[in-house]
């Protein structure tokens, strides 16, 4: 099974189809997919009850996932790219046929099933709820992932929408979509879930997010955090929507603070004056 984001960004696939050979992983779902492991980019492993995210960097900050259902369903496997890198699809296809793919954009290459908001798939005994988030690309869909009837945190792969302390540039959206995205549709999901998000850009997020609020301590905690990981070439990711309310300004557009920097005093409007002004920002280099 494919599951994809959106159709923007083309990717390819060896990489992720080599690490499902490795783990002996037959039946795969993608979120798009991705290419080329970075030799200096470590991946990372998230072991859960319900399940196994290993994180495989790509590209310079690409991320895609590699989701294994732990317990019972062993050997039922997602592999799982977040945001928009849809472009491999078709050769996946081609090394797996009858492979399903999900997407909620008819741009998505090889797409067998289309999804709409609260479209629920499952994969063994994980339950997959499809979540549209238009802004980004038009088309875009978050998943998250739970297995009910367990006390572990679930996840939700937000690819282009929600980045560790940042979110999409609203190519094909506005403020309002991209507030209701993150505000209405993630920001609602329990706190502990767990985001996996579709680019390692926390420490360039992090840098606008001092810029906006430079008296805010948890964005300076995760900045020195987040410089550490990146020195020793380990993820970000993930976080959990707890955290992104206390340092991402784009979940805070409904605190003052980040208001009166946008000099707004409406969550909407203050959206789209921060993205605008992220877009043009000079990131500093400390
Ligand atoms: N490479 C740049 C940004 C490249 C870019 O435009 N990325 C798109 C996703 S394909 C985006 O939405 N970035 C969010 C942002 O720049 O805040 C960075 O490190 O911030």
């Amino acid at each position: 099974m494919v599951l994809g984001l959106g159709p923007r960004c083309v990717q390819s696939l060896s990489a992720l189809g080599a690490a499902c050979a490795r783990r002996g992983l037959g039946k795969c779902a993608l979120l798009g997919i991705l290419l080329y492991h970075t030799d200096f980019r470590k991946s990372l492993t998230v072991e859960q009850d319900m399940m196994k995210v290993e994180l495989l960097p790509a590209l310079t900050d690409n991320y895609m996932y590699l989701r294994s259902i732990q317990g019972t369903d062993r050997g039922q496997a997602s592999c799982l790219t977040s945001r928009d890198h849809a472009g491999g699809n078709e050769k996946l296809v081609k090394m797996q046929p009858g492979l399903k793919v999900y997407g909620g954009d008819d741009r998505i290459g090889a797409l067998t099933h289309k999804v709409t908001h609260l479209s629920t798939l499952q994969v063994g005994s994980l339950t997959v709820k499809c979540l549209s988030t238009p802004c980004h690309t038009s088309g875009h869909i978050c998943y998250f992932v739970s297995k009910p009837g367990s006390s572990e945190p679930s996840a939700v792969f937000t690819g282009d929408t929600l980045f560790v302390a940042g979110c999409g540039k609203f190519y094909e959206g506005t403020a309002d979509e991209m507030y209701k995205a993150l505000l209405e549709v993630l920001g609602r999901l329990p706190p502990d879930t767990k985001v996996y998000c579709g680019h390692e850009y926390t420490i360039n997020n992090l840098k606008f997010a001092r810029h906006v609020e430079p008296s805010n301590a948890a964005i300076q905690e995760k900045l020195a955090w987040a410089k550490e990981k990146y020195a020793i070439g380990e993820p970000t990711v993930p976080s959990t929507l707890a955290e992104e309310f206390t340092y991402n300004p784009f979940m805070r557009v409904k605190e003052k603070s980040v208001q009166q920097h946008a000099g707004e005093s409406d969550p909407v409007t203050t959206m789209r004056a921060i993205r605008r002004e992220k877009d043009q920002f000079k990131v500093p280099r400390d």
